[in-house]
C-alpha cells in the first residue's frame, strides 16, 4: 500500500470459547489490536475492529462432555464471560460477534459452497480412526493411546504432551477411544479439501517476495518454512455433529472444519457491524484501499498467512491481508500460561482484586509484550511497573502539574510570557512526540510506543525538577506563569497521546483538563500541526480552568503481590493433587465377597507410639461391640494426642495378627493425599454411634 489507505479493517484472534480469557490473550492479541485501532481512531480513519467467539471445534465438545452440559450451554457461558472481560478492560471492539450466530453460519456456508460449485476442492475417501460403540468418527484428541516416541501412554491423537512431537492418531500404540475407552477401527470416510499445493506460486510471490520486508520476522519465518516444506491439500470438512454443516448433498454428519469456518467468522462480524450501523461491509473486506490486518499469536499464523489467504484467494473476490503482527507466548511466573492447569491471571479474577486498575494491567502487558520472543509475566515486575513507573513518573507528574495551578492560579490556566530557550527547546521536544510513537505503532512495535510515551512524562518531571516553580513563585510571578503553562501543556499532551495505551486514564486526564469545553478538541494530529496545545485552543488563552487532580494510579501493596502468589501456588498443588496417579481398578468381586467386610464406626479412646518403630500407633477403639486394640501404622501422619477422640471407619473382622508383638483387631481405613499425608476416611459421621454398618 503506498498511500494512505481509505481504511482499516482490524481483526483479532477469535477466541475459543471453552474458557475465560486470561493475560495472555490480552498482552500477545488483544491489547496491541486495540492500541492500533484506538490510534487509527485518533486520527479520525475509518476504522472496522472485529472480533467474536470461535464457538466450534473439538475442544468445545469435550468441554462440555467434561461438565456435563450441551456444547451449546458451554459457549453461552464463555461468551457472556469474555465478552465482558473485554469490555471491562476496554477493548473497542466496533463489533464482538460469535461463530454460532445465524450470520455466520450463513456466511461461512455460503462461501464453501461458491468454492465447491467452482470446483475448488478435492473430494477424497480416506480411512479415520471410528469408535463403533458410539457410533462415531474421532477426532484427534478424542484418540488416547501410547506415543510411538516416548512411551506416554496417554497420548492424544495428533500431539504427545509429554514429549511434545505431533503425529497421526494412527501411529499411537494402543488407541483407545476416549469417549467410551473402546479400541477404534479404521472406516471410511469422504471429506473435501483445499489443494494447497495449487496456491504455492501465488503464496511466494505474495509473501516471500513482496513480503520479506514489512512483516516481523517471526512471521516470516515461520511461512517460509511451511512454504519450503511444500504444502499439501488440506481437510477442510471434518466428521463432527457440533460445527456447521457442510451445505452440499451427501454430507449428513458432516461439519466445516473449526479452522475453515473460524476465519470466516472476521467478514461475519463485519457485516453484522455494517447492517447495524448501516453500513456497506464489502469495501472493507473487498476494495484494494483498505488495510486489513490480523492480529493473532504465533499459534495461528499458519492458518491466517497460508490457509485463510488460500481461502480468500480461491474466492477471488477478497483482499489479502497487508499484515499478520502476530506476537510469542506470554509465560507466567516462569510457565506456560495453561487453562486446563488454572495457570493464569484471568481476567475477572483481576479486576476483582484490583478493581478499576484495567490500565496497570494494560501497561505492564505493553511493557512486557512478547512482540519478538517468548517473555515472562510476574507479579514483582508488575508491582514495580506501577510503583515506579505509573506511580512515580506518570502520576506524580500529573499531581505536580494540577496541585501547582490550582494552589497558584485556581486551577486556571495561567498565560506565558516569554519562552526562554528551555521552553523552545522543551516544546519542540514536546511536539516530535506524535509522530514517534506513530512511528512505532505503525511498526507494530507497541512496547517502544508505549516507552515514547512515559519519556512525555519524564520530559515534564525533568522540565519542572529544572525550572523549579515552587521556587520562582516568591521571586519572578511571570516566569512561574511561564513554566507553569509549559509543564500544562505537556499534561494536555499526555492526555491525548495516552489513550491508546492508558484509555481509563486517558479519559480521566481529558475530564480533568475540561477538554469538552474546547471549541476543537485536540487530537493526534493537531498534536503535530498546532502546538503548543492549549495556547491554539481560545479556551486556553482566556484561561481554561482545570479540574482538581484526580487519583490515577496508587502504589500496590507487596501483601497484595503476595496474595497473587499465594493464589497461583494454590492452583499448583491443586493442580498435583488432581494429576496425583489413579490406582487401576481391581479385580472386580462379587456382592456376597462384598458383604463378607464388616465395617463399623468407632471412635479412637486411647493412643500410644509403639517403641522403637516410626509408623505404627497402639489404639484403643470403641467399636459399639467391644473396645480393642487395633494397630495402625499413622504415626508418621498424627502424633497419639492427635487421634484420641476421633471417629473413624473401622474394618472389625479382619483375622487378627500380630505386629511387633501386639495383637491387632482390626483395621482403620485411610485414605492419602497426593504428598502421602494419611487421611481418616471420617466424612460426617455426627450423630451416628459407635458401631454403626457401613456398607
Ligand atoms: N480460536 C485459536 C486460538 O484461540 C482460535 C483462533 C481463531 S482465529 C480465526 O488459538
Ligand atoms: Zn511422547
Amino acid at each position: 500500500m503506498t498511500r494512505d489507505p481509505k481504511r482499516y479493517t482490524i481483526t483479532a484472534a477469535l477466541p475459543y470459547t471453552n474458557g475465560p480469557v486470561h493475560i495472555g490473550h490480552l498482552a500477545g492479541v488483544y491489547i496491541p489490536a486495540d492500541i492500533y485501532a484506538r490510534f487509527q481512531r485518533l486520527q479520525g480513519k475509518d476504522v472496522a475492529f472485529v472480533c467474536g467467539s470461535d464457538e466450534h471445534g473439538v475442544p468445545i465438545t469435550i468441554k462440555a462432555k467434561k461438565e456435563g452440559i450441551t456444547p451449546q450451554q458451554v459457549v453461552d457461558k464463555y461468551h457472556a464471560i469474555i465478552k465482558k472481560s473485554f469490555g471491562d478492560f476496554g477493548i473497542t471492539f466496533d463489533n464482538y460477534s460469535r461463530t454460532s450466530a445465524k450470520i455466520h453460519h450463513d456466511t461461512a456456508s455460503a462461501f464453501f459452497k461458491k468454492l465447491y460449485d467452482e470446483g475448488k476442492f478435492i473430494e477424497e475417501v480416506t480411512e479415520q480412526l471410528y469408535d463403533a460403540e458410539a457410533d462415531q468418527f474421532l477426532a484427534d484428541r478424542f484418540i488416547v493411546g501410547t506415543c510411538p516416541k516416548c512411551g506416554n501412554e496417554e497420548s492424544y491423537g495428533d500431539q504427545c504432551e509429554a514429549c511434545g512431537t505431533s503425529h497421526n492418531a494412527t501411529d499411537l500404540i494402543q488407541p483407545k477411544s476416549a469417549i467410551t475407552g473402546a479400541v477404534p477401527s479404521l472406516k471410511e470416510t469422504r471429506h473435501w479439501f483445499l489443494p494447497l499445493n495449487k496456491y504455492e506460486p501465488f503464496l511466494k510471490e505474495w509473501i516471500l517476495e513482496n513480503h520479506k520486508k514489512d512483516w516481523k520476522t517471526n512471521v516470516y519465518g515461520q511461512c517460509k518454512s511451511w512454504i519450503d516444506d511444500g504444502l499439501r491439500p488440506r481437510a477442510v470438512t471434518r466428521d463432527l455433529d457440533w460445527g456447521i454443516p457442510v451445505p452440499i448433498e451427501g454430507a449428513e454428519g458432516k461439519v466445516l472444519y473449526v479452522w475453515f469456518d473460524a476465519p470466516i467468522g472476521y467478514i461475519s462480524a463485519t457485516k453484522e457491524w455494517a447492517d447495524r450501523e448501516g453500513k456497506d461491509w464489502e469495501p472493507y473486506w473487498k476494495d484494494e484501499e483498505t488495510k486489513l490486518l490480523h492480529f493473532i499469536g504465533k499459534d495461528n499464523i499458519v492458518f491466517h498467512c497460508i490457509i485463510f489467504p488460500s481461502m480468500l484467494k480461491a474466492d477471488g473476490s477478497y483482499i489479502l491481508p497487508n499484515n499478520v503482527p502476530a506476537n510469542e507466548f506470554l509465560n507466567l511466573e516462569g510457565n506456560k500460561i495453561s487453562t486446563s492447569k488454572n495457570w493464569a491471571v484471568w481476567l475477572h479474577e483481576y479486576l476483582e482484586d484490583f478493581p478499576n486498575q484495567q490500565d496497570v494491567l494494560r501497561y505492564t502487558l505493553t511493557a512486557n509484550a512478547p512482540e519478538t520472543k517468548d517473555n515472562d509475566f510476574t507479579w514483582a515486575d508488575f508491582q514495580a511497573r506501577n510503583n515506579n513507573e505509573l506511580v512515580a513518573i506518570f502520576g506524580n507528574f500529573i499531581n505536580r502539574v494540577t496541585v501547582l495551578t490550582h494552589k497558584y492560579y485556581d486551577g486556571i490556566v495561567p498565560e506565558p510570557s516569554t519562552f526562554t530557550k528551555i521552553d523552545e527547546k522543551t516544546l519542540t521536544k514536546l511536539k516530535a512526540y506524535p509522530s514517534v510513537i506513530e512511528s512505532s505503532i505503525e511498526r507494530y512495535r507497541f512496547r517502544e510506543a508505549q516507552q515514547e510515551l512515559m519519556n512525555v512524562a519524564r520530559l515534564g518531571n525533568k522540565y519542572l525538577a529544572d525550572e523549579e516553580p515552587w521556587k520562582t513563585i516568591k521571586t519572578d510571578e511571570e516566569r512561574t506563569k511561564t513554566v507553569m503553562f509549559v509543564a500544562l501543556q505537556i499534561a494536555a499532551t499526555l492526555a491525548v497521546l495516552s489513550e491508546p495505551f492508558l484509555p481509563f486514564t486517558s479519559a480521566k486526564l481529558k475530564k480533568m483538563f475540561n477538554f469538552d469545553g474546547l471549541e476543537k478538541l485536540p487530537n493526534w494530529s493537531s498534536l503535530q500541526e498546532i502546538s503548543p496545545l492549549l495556547m491554539e485552543m481560545p479556551l486556553g488563552r482566556g484561561g481554561l480552568t482545570i479540574a482538581k487532580s484526580e487519583l490515577l494510579f496508587s502504589k500496590i501493596e507487596k501483601e497484595q503481590i503476595q496474595a497473587q502468589l499465594d493464589k497461583l501456588e494454590a492452583s499448583k498443588k491443586a493442580n498435583e493433587a488432581a494429576n496425583a496417579k489413579v490406582e487401576p481398578q481391581k479385580e472386580t468381586v462379587q456382592f456376597d465377597d462384598f458383604t463378607k467386610l464388616d465395617m463399623r464406626v468407632g471412635t479412637i479412646i486411647e493412643a500410644e507410639k509403639m517403641a522403637k518403630t516410626k509408623k505404627l500407633l497402639i489404639l484403643k477403639v470403641d467399636t459399639g461391640i467391644d473396645v480393642r486394640t487395633i494397630v495402625s501404622g499413622i504415626a508418621e501422619s498424627f502424633t497419639a494426642e492427635e487421634v484420641i477422640g476421633k471417629q473413624v471407619a473401622v474394618l472389625v473382622n479382619l483375622a487378627p495378627r500380630a505386629l511387633r508383638g501386639v495383637e491387632s483387631e482390626g483395621m482403620i481405613l485411610m485414605t492419602e493425599t497426593p504428598d502421602g499425608r494419611l487421611v481418616f476416611m471420617n466424612p460426617d459421621t455426627s450423630g451416628v454411634g459407635n458401631g454403626a454398618t457401613i456398607n
